[in-house]
């Protein structure tokens, strides 16, 4: 769909179907009381909408295009907030990640019948950038030498190498992408958000040596930090994401917001920034899709395609991971994930 300018994109979101947050949140009288304003960053509500106004298959739709957004469209953001995260007002509780040390998950599948891999990610932007599309290439530039520095102390299982999207070939960047360790460039909402602007400029991969240890540089959000592995350990893929992150934070200041937690362009990403997930096989349960949506809907869970984000399952096998990330601590995202699965594994089993 064509279209740039605010009138037409309102155009389109108000008289076509979506399922989107945004189309559920932007009434017309919203829409002309917030259609004049913009952020000290230059950023408009043609920015923050125009997303999901060219993409009805949204699920979210909107986009903070700077930490300023949140307040200077709030009217639009905070009910959207609420509605993903489940929660009655923006709020969120200080940073906890529990007790890291003396964490002990039980293994969910110790045979390795249905889970093949465990990863955690936490998103985090730089303090004082501004998002995509309001961002630069020399802005990008600047803040991967800072997070380059920084990643660069990292030490023991953490100490890897980082690898610029600028001087690799497009065959080791997408060998990346199927290992499930880079992300892709083809994700029609970020693209409409200016999520590859600029592209390749600013942008990269921190891989420690074992590949367990993965920081992605400035693709929508400015920072992305991973963990994972094969198998259901989720202590240890947990503990490795903290014990970096901590090391990291030392060193780098990210954007904060006392009601809205650690900021991120989207605000299904707000407060944790955490994706706690599995790849899950379940044949019994993708037949029974009832039972499958039932649980997910009582754990807060959501699935994905196997390659992420907007794509479908292969072979029964699906990306679980929580759904809420605001509201809710670092600890406790992961419990709902790990609380979810527990469920799904039994329940699979029962059905065979
Ligand atoms: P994000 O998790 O950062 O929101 P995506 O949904 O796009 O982003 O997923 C990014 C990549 O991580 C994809 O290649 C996806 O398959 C991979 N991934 C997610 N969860 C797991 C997992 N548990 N095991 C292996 N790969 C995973
Ligand atoms: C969408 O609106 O579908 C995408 N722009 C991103 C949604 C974020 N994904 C999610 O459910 N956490």
């Amino acid at each position: 769909m064509e279209c740039n300018d605010l009138e037409d994109l309102w155009r389109s979101i108000s008289t076509h179907t979506s399922n989107s947050l945004l189309k559920k949140h932007l009434s017309e009288e919203k829409y002309i009381h917030l259609k004049k304003r913009s952020t000290k960053y230059g950023t408009t509500l043609a920015d923050v909408i125009r997303s999901g106004c060219k993409n009805l298959d949204s699920k979210v739709g909107v986009y903070a295009c700077d930490p300023e957004s949140y307040k200077v469209f709030k009217d639009l953001l905070d009910p959207i907030i609420c509605d993903y995260h489940r929660v009655k007002e923006v709020n969120h509780p200080k940073c906890d990640y529990g007790d890291v040390a003396k964490l002990n998950f039980r293994k969910l599948d110790e045979a390795e019948n249905y889970i093949i891999s465990t990863r955690v990610r936490i998103g985090r932007c730089h303090k004082g950038f501004s998002f995509p599309p309001i961002l630069t290439n020399v802005q990008r530039k600047e803040m991967e030498e800072i997070i380059v520095k920084a990643l660069n102390t990292l030490e023991g299982d953490l100490k890897g190498a980082y690898h610029s999207l600028e001087s690799m070939s497009r065959n080791e960047y997408q060998q990346l992408v199927d290992d499930h360790i880079m992300f892709r460039d083809d994700n029609h909402t970020l693209r409409d958000a200016g999520g590859y602007d600029g592209w390749p400029v600013g942008r990269g991969v921190y891989l420690n040596n074992k590949k367990t240890f993965i920081v992605w540089v400035n693709e929508g959000d400015h920072l992305r930090f991973i963990s994972m592995e094969k198998g259901s350990d989720l202590s240890s893929v947990y503990k490795r994401l903290i014990f970096a992150l901590q090391q990291v934070e030392m060193k780098v200041e990210f954007a904060y917001d006392d009601k809205r937690g650690f900021l991120s362009n989207c605000p299904s990403n707000l407060g944790t920034c955490l994706r706690a997930s599995v790849h899950l096989k379940m044949p019994e349960l993708e037949r029974c899709q009832e039972i499958l949506n039932d649980i997910c809907e009582r754990h807060n869970l959501q699935l994905r395609g196997v390659n992420g984000e907007h794509t479908e399952s292969a072979e029964a096998v699906y990306d679980v991971s929580n759904k809420r990330r605001l509201g809710l601590t670092e600890y406790q995202a992961v419990c709902e994930m790990y609380n979810g699965v527990e469920e799904l594994i039994k329940t699979e089993q029962q059905l065979e």
